[in-house]
Formats: structure tokens, sequence, C-alpha cells
């Protein structure tokens, strides 16, 4: 049976950032797009990307990219290979340079306040794109533009008790969870919605036994899961915050004999390619689709940012959930 639920959920404002992080990389690509003869002079726009630690980043990346180019903007892109320090700097640099707007996808959610007023006394608007941050102060950035974490990891619980069903599991579930980057609002939002659930419908049946990030890569996952086994070998369900952690949770599950989507039953969250292929091949049993596709709405929002025009505080995106019986199908029309 196709069990296939389509939600909302929301994308919320970008911010980019630019500039020399210690050891970040940055690139600098300008666009085509009219300029000086008295035109429109073009955009510039600083981003600081979290870095590249899972597929989901690669797509985000290459969208932000393509979209910046497509909307001739002067781009400037920096990414952070996982370290807040990066980020601030990386917007530092941007404030210097004088961009028109920065956005930047936080690697975590607090600490930004400082850096923040920086670019507010210097009157440069932040978007946040992806992740969101936790200030007082809610004048520091304008926007949001990303997913809903907390509903991603309530829509992990509910495609769980369907997977459950589909295997015939009855009784306790221990459920092991593989946490994303510590600090990270995706990390703290899909572990909120998951217990959410699980502490209103089933607190007698099922149980959170191990719980550790694993970063969102997938040498994370893989180790820590590898631990896992060893301290639980009788986990019955895995979630993991994104597919790259399940995928490399996969490989720990083979090595230790045991059959990934059947002795252990997998949800994961993202929907990437890769992930596709593994539930596909029967080793993840449901995905929750978190959309890296932000580019064009991040532009859109930018230009009206700088333009003085007024925007939602969050902007939100459309996404679905997938049950391993949709894997063959969608598989080729996933665009990341
Ligand atoms: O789920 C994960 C990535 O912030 C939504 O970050 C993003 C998350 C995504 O590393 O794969």
């Amino acid at each position: 049976m196709l069990n296939r639920r389509n939600f909302l959920t929301a994308a919320v404002g970008v911010a980019a950032a630019g500039g020399l992080a210690a050891c970040a990389k940055e690139d600098d690509s300008s666009s085509t797009s009219s300029s000086g003869d008295g035109g429109s002079k073009k955009l510039t726009l600083g981003f600081s990307q979290v870095g590249s630690e899972s597929g989901w980043r690669s797509a985000n990346t290459d969208s932000v990219k393509a979209s910046a180019k497509e909307a001739g903007y002067t781009l400037k892109f920096s990414d952070a290979q996982q370290k807040q320090e990066n980020q601030i700097s990386a917007i530092r640099s941007y404030i210097a340079q004088k961009v028109d707007v920065i956005a930047f996808s936080p690697v975590v959610v607090t600490g930004w306040d400082a850096v923040l007023k920086e670019a507010k006394t210097a009157k440069i608007p932040v978007v946040l794109t992806d992740r969101s941050v936790d200030t007082a102060d809610e004048s520091l950035y304008v926007t949001l533009v990303g997913s809903d974490f907390t509903d991603e990891g309530r829509r992990a619980a509910k495609i769980l008790e369907k997977v459950l069903e589909t295997a015939g599991h009855k009784g306790a579930v221990k459920i092991a969870q593989l946490e994303g980057t510590t600090g990270a609002a995706p990390a703290i939002e899909r572990a909120k919605g998951f217990k959410e659930v699980m502490d209103a419908d089933h607190k007698d049946d099922w149980k959170i036994v191990v719980s550790q990030t694993g970063d969102f890569t997938r040498a994370g996952g893989k180790q820590v899961m590898a631990a896992f086994l060893q301290s639980n070998p009788d986990i019955d369900v895995l979630f993991a915050h994104n597919d790259d952690m399940g995928i490399g949770a996969i490989q720990a599950i083979e090595a230790a004999g045991k059959k990934p989507g059947k002795d252990i039953l997998i949800v994961t969250v993202d929907g990437v390619k890769d992930g596709f292929v593994a539930m596909s091949e029967g080793k993840i049993n449901a995905i929750v689709e978190c959309n890296p596709l932000l580019g064009p709405q991040l532009m859109e929002v930018v230009q009206k940012v700088k333009d003085g025009e007024t925007v939602e505080r969050w902007i939100k995106t459309k996404e679905s959930d997938f049950m391993q019986d949709q894997a063959k199908d969608a598989l080729p029309t996933r665009k990341y």
C-alpha cells in the first residue's frame, strides 16, 4: 500500500555571510547582470554555509550557488566546515566588505548575538536559511527560510507507527537515536518532535534506549551505531536525524551480522538520492523529507529585503514522507 502524506513545512529566511575564515573555504562568483550605466547595481550577497557534512548540504549549496547566478547576484560564499568560529569570521568579513545582504545557515542555535549586532550596526540585513538561531532580540535577523524541524520529528514518529505495523512488530520497541550536530536546530527540534509523539501516544511501548550525536555525517553514524550495537544488541528501531548517518549506521549493522530494514527498522530524515537508493534496497524503511533546494526562495527574499519590502518571519517549504514501497518509483524523480 502506498502511504504517502503531504505536509507543509516551514522554510525560513536565509542570510548569507562571506569572508575569509581561518580554515573555511571561500569563493566569489560574480554573475551576469546589469550594473553601472545608471542601471540597477548588482546585489552582493554574503553566504556562510554550515559545511559539507551531508548529501543534503551539497544539494543546498548547489541550489544557493545556482540560484544566485540565475538571479544575477554577486555571491560571496564561504564553507565553515561545521565550526561556529568560522561562520563568525565569515560574517565579520562580509560586514567589512559591505555586502548588501548577509545570509547564513547557523551551525548551532546559540552564540550569535554579538556578530548579529555588528551587522545591524552596519545596517546590513541578515536572512537566516535552513537553521534558526536562539536570540532574545528578534530584530537581529529579518526572516528564516527553512523547514519546521519539530514537525519533521513528529512525522518521523508517526511514520514509525506505520513501519512497525508493516513489519508486524508487536509489543515493546527499543529505539536508538542518532542525533544531528549537538546544539543545531535540526538536532534539537527533530528529537523534540519525535519525543512529543512518543510521550503522548507510546508511553508504554516505545523507549529510546540509546541516543547520541553522529554529527550528521556517515562516518559519525557508522561509529556511533557500532557502539550502540555493542551496548544494546537488542535494538529494534533506529531513528537517524539524517540519511547520511542512517547510511553509515547501515554499514555498522551489516558488519555486526544483522539486516538493516529487517532486524533493525530504520527511519531517517532528508530524502537525498543515496537515502532513496538504500530505501529501494530495503535497508531504510521510511524517510521524512527535508527539502534542501532553498536557493530560489532565498534569492527572492534577499531581493525583497534589499528593496525594503516586508517579508514573513518564517518562509516554509513543502515536504512529503515516503515509505519503502514508494522508493523505487520515487527514485528517478528525486532532484537531489
Ligand atoms: O538534515 C542534514 C544536514 O540543517 C536541515 O543539516 C539541515 C540538516 C540536514 O547536515 O543532513
